[in-house]
């Protein structure tokens, strides 16, 4: 957190003071805040420490209401900063792909197979974020066809000038080809061909990544094949 400097603390009035403290000249009324910095260690302004951070902000609280004064902007951010510092330490590198763009015939950045599906100034955008051992995807799409479901998947390879060069679904467990291993991201677009999906998973991504988004005519059928590509978004 910040601590408020003289300049831009509040001003309280010079009778409320911690019984034992000596206020420091031209800064009255946050001589607890200050006195917890002192203590936080060698940097000023950055004080580590949330519990007794926390305590001293109390403190402050407590001083500040029996003044009758209710503002108190700094506490909201030491509780704040109090809560991040103690979050689980990160078990797996953060990784983030994306993608996103309008698909067109002849850019394999974000490419389209099928006119009629995928109308001219269609675009997709994609984000995969992956952090702490767990991973959300998630994809949004623009001049679709209105009210239709299309399949979507992450595939291992980028796209290609032909539907096939996305290769097979990524999977997080080989082998296993359902929504818990791979990415799912079917959609049914609104009435003006846009449409959102987002995925969760309990898994990191790491090691081989996934390198497209691919668009499927219809909506994925677990026991079926998958339809035809109509459209590829390279992640990177
Ligand atoms: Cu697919």
């Amino acid at each position: 957190m910040r601590l408020p400097t003289p300049a831009t603390a509040p001003r309280m009035p010079a009778s409320v003071r911690l019984p034992g403290r000596s206020p420091r000249p031209g800064y009255p009324g946050f001589v607890v805040e200050e006195k917890s910095a002192d203590q936080g260690g060698a940097a000023r302004g950055s004080v580590r420490g949330p519990g007794r951070l926390r305590a001293r902000a109390s403190a402050l609280v407590l001083v500040l209401a029996v003044a009758g004064c209710a503002q108190s902007p700094s506490d909201p951010a030491a509780d704040k900063d109090a809560a991040h510092s103690a979050s689980p330490s990160v078990v797996s590198a953060p990784t983030s792909l994306t993608g996103a763009g309008e698909f067109k015939r002849r850019t394999t950045a974000a490419i389209v197979y099928n006119r009629k599906l995928v109308p001219k100034g269609a675009q997709a955008s994609l984000t995969a974020e992956s952090t702490g051992g767990k991973t959300v995807t998630s994809l949004v799409v623009e001049g679709l066809l209105p009210d239709h479901r299309y399949g979507a998947h992450l595939h291992v390879a980028p796209c290609g000038a032909r539907p096939a060069d996305a290769g097979a679904h990524f999977q997080h467990v080989a082998g296993r080809a359902d929504a818990s291993s791979e990415v799912w991201l079917d959609l049914k677009t609104d009435n003006s061909g846009a449409g959102r999906a987002t995925a969760h998973h309990d898994w990191p991504l790491a090691g081989a990544l996934p390198r497209s988004l691919v668009l499927h005519a219809s909506a994925t059928a677990p026991s079926a094949p998958p339809a035809p590509r109509i459209a590829c978004l390279t992640l990177s």
